[in-house]
Order: structure tokens, then sequence, then C-alpha cells
């Protein structure tokens, strides 16, 4: 692009240079001046003279945030990136400052295993095995590949897998859906990896996933439960913490529950409860019967929004004992009242801390029960999400200032940014987890197996198209099972990667592209969960190699499908871009023109007061009513009661004892239950190959020192940690940062088997099982029981 987004281009001495980040600095914090002040020196020290030009760009991988980066760049190659830093650090506007992940970006660009050149398999699918061939070589394949497979399957053989290593609006998966959606349509999916339970069962009381207020209203929280949320590490919005330590100093009390004592709980918490994995909803039942027997919760709030908290509000025709206070109780059909004792047994957590938490949530209004997504990733994490809605109901939380709604938070005013057009005519979709289900026996698969918007599928998947993601093998299950499927060249007839490294789903392409990378392209970018922002992600140095951009090959591609004027209507990618910003700027006036929108780098919407969730529902109930069947919040919910599958899917929330949970004998023979937390030095499986972020955090698995000292297992040594899916060796470290009987394997390792199939790296999901979660469909990937030895 041009040099529209080079904010200034001139010579700098060394010593001005260093005045320059002082004189900004001074505008942050003391500690932050230091810091930069040291990295400003290292960099720079030897120097005399620098034409350095300075990129304001951001990043595209799914990492939890989304920050406004400088890339310094001389020569054509960037020097080094640092973040916003020209902006007062405001409450109100608080910069938009990247972290580890950002400032490595570098390590990937110049990676000298970056793939350079389009490839083609040689030998059997899986093995890894390649030869360059041309583009055009690449591009007449798949423009066969993809004709054939339309006409001989239809489109439920075609399938775009979940990634999301690129998430720009105008990224290779938003083309390629554009470009099948002209060509006659193909199999999607609804859900996703991170949220596939709370996105399906949130709506189920809310109607709507939008349950968040903005952050800056937590300054008006008096308590702050975090349950299985870590954000100091996962980001969730850039400046999250930042706005945690605000509520903090504001005298809101922090607790976090987590079978882990993260990186928030040390950094922000006034308590730490530990829990077993999968058994969060025993918990809530339990602090729900103390306010109920304690007389805490708030009937008046309850009588007047909710449906099926108690037998005097249930819909009609429903046997009673069904509304969750009878279930709480135990006069229901399981007979058994959800004491603290009853809820001490499964979670591990002593009762008095079980009372001690219900009342100070029933009692310090308001209040936020903050749930992550860890407790739902897991066997029945639909339950956890609904259980969490319904103390937020009892305490009367919901709707107003300082509380929060729980469930899935998505931020309750949402921000128009416009999306490339594309439409897909065929309707079948599956859930996000489910494509083995679909490759070897999609055929005739319905509802039972996920499938919505038909009544069943037409044909297996025979295409797939993996642009940017790791989850063919790695990020998605049972990577042993997985791979199995994938090397079949039976099942899966094609399969076309785009990436920037031979990961271990790339090693089953039949055709691999070498994609471009974030810092050689132009994007818009949004913020990822919270924040009223959105980033122009200016491009800063040339695309290397034969690497290409998305847009790029797809209309070349188009093209070989003769849909080239369709698909491009003629533009270029700026043409796009600066289509995306006009029909930005039609709903939101006051918004830059494309100009002054690249050159910035960011636009900040700037709304009076942060949004409360459901504030009118409440305020004003007779003329708002909830969006749900009943227009109430659905604690009882008749549609989850028609699916008539009490135990697994109940109408009411319900602790739901998980397979390979505590509970499970299985525990005999694989008595520790482990999780695969997301961990700083990766975004998912991306940066595993970079030595920085090693060196900030290594691989390895973590174990209480009691297991450790049962299994004489050594701090950073080998260990196998292993069940009956699969077998990975790596360090272990022995800490009393988890609880007693839990393992946790960060998620995102790649899998690297040897010849024996062990893998060497350490991959949880070579440990994982598929076994979608019964409502969503969704992946229970913090599910999993193992045994760990000496390797
Ligand atoms: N550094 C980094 N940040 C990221 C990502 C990344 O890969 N790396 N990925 C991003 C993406 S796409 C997503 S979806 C989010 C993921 O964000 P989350 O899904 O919220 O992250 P997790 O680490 O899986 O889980 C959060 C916490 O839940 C705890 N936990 C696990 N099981 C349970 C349970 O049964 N009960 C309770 N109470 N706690 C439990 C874990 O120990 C962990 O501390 O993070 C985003 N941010
Ligand atoms: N056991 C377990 N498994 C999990 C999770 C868990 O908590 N536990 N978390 C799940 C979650 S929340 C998620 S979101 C998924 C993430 O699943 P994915 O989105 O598949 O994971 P990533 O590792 O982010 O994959 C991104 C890939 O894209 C590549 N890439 C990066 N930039 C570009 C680009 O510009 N172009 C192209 N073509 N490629 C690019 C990277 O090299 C990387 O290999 O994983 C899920 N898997
Ligand atoms: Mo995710």
């Amino acid at each position: 692009m041009s040099d529209q987004n080079v904010l200034w281009k001139r010579p700098v001495t060394r010593r001005k240079f260093l005045t320059l980040g002082v004189a900004a600095a001074g505008l942050a914090t003391g500690s932050y001046l230091f810091w930069k002040d040291g990295f400003t020196l290292t960099s720079f020290s030897g120097e005399t003279a620098v034409d350095e030009k300075i990129v304001r760009t951001s990043g595209s991988h799914n990492c939890g945030g989304r920050c406004l980066i400088q890339v310094h760049v001389r020569d054509g190659r960037i020097v080094r990136i640092s973040t916003e830093d020209d902006i007062p650090d405001t409450p109100q506007k608080p910069q938009l400052r990247g972290c580890l992940r950002c400032r490595s970006y570098r390590e990937r660009l110049y990676h000298p295993d970056r793939l350079k050149y389009p490839m083609k398999r040689v030998g059997k699918r899986g093995e890894g095995n390649f030869e360059r061939i041309t583009w055009d070589e690449a591009l007449d394949t798949i423009a066969g590949h993809t004709q054939r497979i339309r006409q001989q399957y239809g489109p439920d053989g075609i399938y775009i897998q979940y990634g999301w290593g690129n998430s720009g609006r105008v990224s290779e998966r938003v083309w390629m859906e554009r470009l099948l959606g002209l060509q006659g349509g193909y199999l999607s999916y609804y859900g996703n990896y991170s949220t596939a339970c709370t996105h399906m069962a949130t709506p189920y009381t809310y109607g709507t996933t939008n349950t968040g207020n903005n952050r800056e209203d937590w300054l008006n929280s008096k308590v702050i439960i975090l349950l299985g949320w870590n954000p100091a590490e996962t980001i969730h919005g850039t400046n999250t913490t930042y706005y945690l330590k605000r509520a903090k100093a504001a005298g809101a009390k922090i607790i976090t529950i987590d079978p882990i004592y993260s990186n928030t709980a040390i950094s922000l918490a006034d308590q730490w409860i530990p829990i077993r994995p999968t058994t969060d909803s025993a918990l809530l039942d339990a602090m729900a019967y103390v306010m109920i027997t304690e007389d805490l919760h708030d009937q008046k709030f309850l009588d007047q929004y909710c449906l099926g908290f108690d037998e005097d509000h249930m819909p009609p025709g429903i046997p009673a004992g069904n509304s969750y206070r009878s279930y709480v109780l135990g006069d229901s059909e399981d007979n058994t009242p959800k004491t603290p004792a009853w809820a001490e047994a499964i979670t591990g957590i002593p009762q008095e801390t079980i009372i001690q938490l219900a009342r100070e949530y029933a009692t310090n209004r308001p209040g936020a029960l903050i749930e992550g997504y860890g407790p739902q990733r897991h066997a029945y994490g639909e339950q956890v999400v609904r259980s969490g809605i319904a103390l937020a109901a009892m305490t009367g939380n919901v709707g107003v200032k300082g509380g929060w709604a729980s469930g899935s938070g998505y931020q309750a005013r949402g921000n128009f940014v416009a999306s490339i057009p594309a439409a897909n005519p065929h309707k079948a979709q599956i859930s996000v987890f489910s494509w083995p289900d679909a490759i070897v026996r999609g055929k005739g698969m319905g509802s039972e197996l996920s499938v919505k918007g038909a009544r069943q599928l037409n044909s297996n998947i025979k295409l797939i198209f993996n642009l940017g993601g790791n989850c063919l093998v790695t990020q998605h299950a049972d990577n042993n099972g997985t791979a199995k499927i994938l090397a079949d060249e039976n099942l899966v007839e094609f399969l076309v990667v785009s990436e920037q490294f031979l990961t271990p789903s790339a090693k089953f392409a039949d055709i691999l592209l070498p994609a471009d990378n974030m810092m050689e392209r132009d994007d818009i970018v949004t913020p990822w969960g919270w924040g009223d922002y959105v980033l122009y992600m200016n491009k800063a140095v040339d695309t290397v190699f034969e690497c290409r951009n998305g847009y790029d090959w797809i209309s070349d591609l188009a093209g070989r499908l003769g849909l080239k004027e369709k698909f491009t209507e003629g533009r270029t990618l700026e043409q796009w871009l600066r289509y995306l910003v006009e029909e930005t700027a039609k709903k939101n006036p006051g918004f830059p023109s494309y100009e002054e929108f690249t050159r910035n780098g960011v636009y900040r919407w700037e709304h009076k007061e942060p949004a409360i969730a459901f504030q009118k529902q409440i305020e004003d109930p007779q003329n708002n009513p909830f969006p749900t069947p009943s227009g109430k919040i659905e604690i009882f919910s008749s549609r989850l009661w028609d699916m008539k599958n009490p135990r697994e899917i109940p109408a009411v929330p319900k602790y739901v004892p998980a397979w390979e949970g505590p509970e499970d004998p299985l525990r005999e023979t694989y008595p520790l239950q482990c999780i695969g937390h997301h961990y700083k030095r990766r975004v998912h499986s991306v940066f595993d190959n970079v030595d920085w972020m090693e060196e900030a955090g290594r691989q390895e698995v973590w174990v209480n020192a009691l297991d450790a000292a049962e299994r004489g297992l050594n701090d950073g040594e080998l260990v196998k940690v292993y069940n009956d899916r699969g077998i990975i060796v790596l360090p272990v470290k022995v800490t009393s940062r988890i609880m007693p009987g839990v393992a946790s394997v960060p998620q995102g390792a790649w899998w690297m088997p040897d010849a024996e199939g062990v893998d060497r790296r350490g991959s949880i999901n070579t440990l994982t099982k598929y076994h979608p979660t019964p409502l969503a469909f969704g992946n229970p990937t913090h599910t999993n029981l193992v045994q760990i030895t000496r390797a």
C-alpha cells in the first residue's frame, strides 16, 4: 500500500529516538517507561542513524485480544515490534497494548521453516512428504477436484473446516465461503470449538447469547466471581485484566474458582477455590441450596421475571417436582437435597467454603458471577452455563449495574462492522465438532448426530478446505483416531490446506498452499470478546517467496470455475477493503474515511454509558419481554423438556456426573482428571515452533506435588501421560498451583508421534475423546482421565 500507512519516516539518531521514546512513555506508567526504555536501549545499541518507518497494524490470530501494534521496518524488514503508546492511557480510552504474542510475530514471519511454495503430496496421505509444484498446477488440481466432487456428491460432500489462524475480515475462509456459495453451496457448521456449549445453552434460558455488560461496569460490582476464567492469560478482550484491576481497587472482592491457581488468581484474586473439573454445577446447586434454606434469594425477582424456579411458576402440564427449587431441595425424583455436604463430596470444596461463597454472592449485591469457557468445554458443559444463570437470577443480578447475567457473556452492545457478502444456498449444517462423523457416516446422518437445516445429509464429506487451522489433527480431539480417518483416501478424497508451516494438520494435505503472513497484508480486524473499537491491519512488508494472499489465489480459482466476475465484482482487495469501510460508515455516523482509518489504524466508538445486558427487560418488562418462547428467563425450558432426554438434557440445570469425571469407576485405572488450559506462550498451536516462546513457557504437564510424590516424579523430568486413546511424553511441572487429582497439559502443542505412535511433543488432544456433548454436540476436551508415570 502507499505511504499513507507510514506514520513517520525520517532518519533518527539513537539519541533522538530515545528522547522520542521517553516523551511518549512519559504518558504511561513508571514501570512501563522503564521497560520500554530498556527495550529501546538493547535494540538500538551501536546504531548511529536509523532510517526506519513505523507501520501501525494489528494481528489476526485467534489470541483472545486485538491490539494496536507498531511495526518498525528498516530496509523492507521488520526489526522490532512495539505497541500503541502515543495516546494518553486513560480509563475511558486505555491503550491497546500487545503482549508477548504480538511481540513475537516477527519470529513466525522470518521463521526458516515457513512454507515457501505450493506443493503436492507424494506418498501416502499424512506421511508429510511433498513436492514443489507451480501455482497453476495447484489451482488446476483444486478446481478439477472441486468440480468433480460437486458433480458426484453434491454440496454435502464439500466442507470448509473450522480454523481461525486468520481471523481477519478478508481472510481466506471468508473468500472460500463466498466462492463456494456462488458455486452452489457447501456443508457448513454451527457453533465453534471455543463456546460450543454456552453458545447453545445460553439462548435456551435467555433467548440470546448477548448477556454481558461492558467491562467498565465492573466498577459497580461488590463481588466478582471468576468461574474457570483466566483472562490474565487468555485476555478475553484486550484490557480485561485492567478493568478487573480497577474494580478491585474500587473495592470489589475477586474470587476465582478453578482447578488451577491461574495467573489471574495470582494477580487479582482475594480468594482461590480449587474445584474438580466437571463439577461446577454441583457447587452452584449447593450455593442455591444455601440461598433457599437461608432465605437469601430474591424471590420477588424470580416471581416477576423467571419461569420454572419454583412450583408456582411452571408452564402448564408439567408434573410436580420438576422446578429448579424442587431439584435443589430434593423434592424431586432423585430425592437428594443438594446440600453443601453433598457438593463437597463431588467438588472437593469444603462445605464451609461453599456456604461462605453462597452468602457472599447473595448478600453483596450487585455481584458478577462470570464464567470462562473452560467449565463448559466438558462432557456436560451445557449444564454449568444454565446453573450459573439460575444463580444470577436468584440473586437479582440480571439487568442491573454491577451485576452480570452469566451465561455466554458476549457484549450486549455490538458495534457494526461490515462483512464481505457471502451467501450459502445450501442449508445443511453439522456441529463444528462432528465432522469426523460426517466423513465416516455422513450420508443419512440426521439430527441425532447434530445435523440441522436438513432432514439428513446426502453424502459423506469428500473434500475439505482447511485454511488457516490446525483442527484436522492437534486442535480437534483423539489425534490417533482422527489421523486414521483422514489418512484413508477412500473417505476424504481431496484435502486442501493453506498454511504457513508444515503443521500436523498440513501433513494431511493433498495440495499444500503457502499463505502470506499477516504482516504482509492489509485487513480489518475486530476485537475479541469485548471492546468498542475496530483496527486496520496495515501491510508492513512485502510477501516472500511464492506465498500468496487468499484473495489473490481464490480469485484465480474462481476464474478456473468460471466465476471470476461474479466473485470479484471487478474489485481489487483494496477496493473490497474500501467497500467494507464505506458499508461500516453507513451505519456509524462519524466513522473515518478509508484514508484516515488506515493512517490511525484504529477507530474507537465513544459510548456514554456502559451497556447493561437486559436492562430494558428488567426496568420495563411489560414492553420488553425476554426473547424466549415464554418471554421470561427460562430456568425451566419447555424446549429442553420436549427433547425427552432428562438425564443428559434436563429441563432445569442440573449437575450431571461426567463420563471420565471424578465419579467414573474408570478412575481406578486412570486416576487423574486431565484438562488442557490455554497457555500464554501460544495461540492454540500458533507459536509452538517459536523458540522465544518456549523460553517464556515450556510445554509441560502440571501435576500437584502430592500426586508427583505418589508416583516418584521429580520436577522437570520426562513423564508419560496416557490413557486408552494415546500416550504423550513431556516434562512434568511439579507444583502446588494445581489441585491434587488433576493434571493439565496446556493445549496447543503440535502432535508429533514417533514410530511407535508416542506423541513426543505433548498434544493434549492425543488423550482427548471424540464424544460430542448431548445438546450442543460440542467438544468436551477438558474431560479426560489419565495416568502418569516416569517416561
Ligand atoms: N494465551 C492464549 N490466550 C487465548 C488463547 C490461547 O490459545 N492462548 N485462545 C483464545 C481462545 S480462541 C479462546 S476460546 C479462549 C479460551 O478461554 P477459556 O476457554 O476460558 O480458557 P481455558 O484455559 O480452556 O479455561 C479457563 C480456565 O478454566 C479452568 N477450568 C477447566 N475446567 C474447569 C472446570 O471444570 N471448572 C472450573 N471452574 N474451571 C475449569 C482452567 O483451569 C482455566 O484456568 O482463550 C483465548 N485466549
Ligand atoms: N484439548 C483442547 N483442544 C482445543 C481447545 C482446548 O481448550 N482443549 N481449544 C479449542 C479452541 S477454543 C479453539 S478456538 C481451537 C483452535 O483451533 P484452530 O483455529 O484450528 O487453531 P490454531 O492453532 O489457532 O490454528 C491456526 C493455524 O493457522 C495457521 N495460520 C496462522 N495465520 C495464518 C494465515 O494468515 N493464513 C493461513 N493460511 N494460516 C495461518 C497457523 O500456522 C496455525 O497452524 O482449538 C480447540 N482445541
Ligand atoms: Mo477458541
